[in-house]
């Protein structure tokens, strides 16, 4: 599965070995080979514009970690993107309701049939369901015949009427039957075309409107890349199914589908198809298939460590310098700075002490701390590490450089001593105390 793409992927991040550190200019050339592997796999344009972009953003503003090599934080960065775009949680399906009733969706040939076989074995074997699977798909009288298969195969009770050419009617005596002898799960299986038709469209809309299914999946080829895509999103408009089932996943399958399906429709995939087998259907991961894709999980585990171990020393340490009353201007602009970094402004605002009341009266936007920034750059490194020579004269040099007022910088000081006695009072009101701390209080 997907082994050129991976093969592409791990060849662009060669470029950056023995790189010090990843900028503008030496992630240019990786960028651009990432762009061609995804392309190539039959990745929705905008969506690989969009997932380079992203990329590039994290990658330059990253902190530079000296356990790993700018190619392994690459590695790592291009996991995590990969794993967003398909939908970062894994998620299942939807079965509330007496019974759950699951509706497939698809184009003829998508695996329709066999998932609803695959999906009856699952529900039995890991929720202990008792399935019925329904043949709503009149058309061709093979298709029953292979639902029946299956289901005598698992042993599970398949519904048809081989008169009935009427899909809304079966459907409906099938949800009824399954009520009144207990079956907790009703999947139905319905027909397909060979390509988008308005009569196969209607008459799926019309038994979604007869039976309201709890849950609606779209089943589509893996292998038929954009052209899944593009199928995903007419079905999605006419249906709003609720996730995707990609099969085929098994094939030579270049990845298109898989990474372009969930961003293009905002649906997520809940199942792959790895084989015609009963038992070849997975949960989908999205981290996990990221993982594959890459074939690099050591690396991204070794930089998520290191990454940790920054992260705890980071902590620690301003931890001590509040306690010490050491917190000042550069710590201080450190944590902006990383505020900045991490995105949205909003949320992360309330999770530093004493840091709501310093913003309180300040437009949370992204250049909310501008010119906060601009004072504090305007600070010698003398000031910044001891803010108690601020005097008069060193507050209207530093409002002239930074182009502010003595009333704004007075103002960011005087917050900026309250902040710092609000941390010091919550740090002694009973926040963990570091190792080192009461160390140095013996
Ligand atoms: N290799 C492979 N073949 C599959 C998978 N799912 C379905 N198939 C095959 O694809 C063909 C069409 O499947 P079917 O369930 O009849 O599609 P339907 O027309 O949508 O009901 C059959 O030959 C299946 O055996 C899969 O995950 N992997
Ligand atoms: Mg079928």
């Amino acid at each position: 599965m997907f082994e050129s793409l991976s093969e592409r992927l791990e060849r662009s991040f060669k470029n950056l070995k023995g790189q010090g550190r990843i900028n503008e200019l030496n992630i240019a050339d990786t960028l651009k080979d990432v762009r061609i592997a995804l392309l190539e796999a039959d990745v929705n344009y905008e969506v690989v514009n969009d997932f380079t972009q992203k990329v590039r953003e994290e990658a330059v503003g990253q902190k530079v970690l000296t356990a790993v090599r700018p190619s392994e934080m690459m590695v790592k960065i291009v996991h995590d993107e990969l794993t967003r775009l398909m939908g970062s949680e894994a998620t299942t399906v939807n079965l509330t309701g007496n019974p759950a009733i699951i509706l497939m969706s698809g184009l003829q040939g998508s695996g329709k049939t066999t998932f609803s076989g695959k999906l009856a074995y699952y529900l039995k074997k890991t929720y202990k369901k008792k399935p019925l699977l329904v043949a709503a798909d009149v058309y061709r009288p093979a298709a029953i015949d292979q639902l029946k298969v299956l289901g005598k195969q698992l042993d599970t009770p398949v519904y048809s009427e081989e008169e009935n050419k009427n899909p809304v009617e079966i459907a409906e005596k099938a949800v009824a039957k399954a009520k009144s002898e207990g079956f907790d799960v009703v999947i139905i299986d319905t027909a397909g075309r060979l390509a988008i038709d308005e009569q196969m469209m209607n008459e799926i809309t019309a038994i979604k409107k007869a039976i309201n299914p709890s849950e609606i999946l779209f089943v589509v080829d893996s292998m038929t890349g954009q052209d899944a895509v593009n199928t995903a999103r007419e079905f999605n408009e006419r249906l709003d199914f609720d996730g995707v089932v990609l099969t085929k996943l098994d094939g030579d399958t270049r990845g298109g589908a898989a990474l372009s399906i969930r961003s293009v429709v905002n649906k997520p995939i809940k199942f792959v198809g790895t084989g015609e087998k009963i038992d070849a259907l997975d949960v989908f991961h999205p981290s996990r298939m990221a993982d594959r894709i890459l074939g690099m999980g050591d690396i991204v585990s070794l930089v998520e460590k290191a990454q940790q171990q920054i992260d705890d020393k980071e902590a620690a340490r301003l931890e001590q310098r509040i306690a010490k009353n050491q917190f000042d201007f550069n710590d201080f602009h450190k944590q902006i700075r990383q505020i900045k970094r991490m995105g949205n402004l909003k949320d992360l605002i309330g999770m530093i002490p004493g840091m709501g009341k310093l913003v309180k009266d300040i437009d949370i936007s992204d250049d909310a701390f501008k010119s906060i920034e601009a004072i504090i750059d305007s600070m010698t490194p003398e000031e910044r590490s001891h803010p108690s020579v601020l005097n008069g004269s060193r507050r209207q040099r530093i409002a002239t450089g930074s182009g502010t007022s003595v009333e704004e910088v007075n103002r960011l000081i005087k917050q900026f001593d309250q902040a710092r006695k609000m941390m010091k009072k919550v740090q002694s009101m009973g926040v963990p105390k570091h190792k080192g701390k009461t160390r140095t209080n013996r």
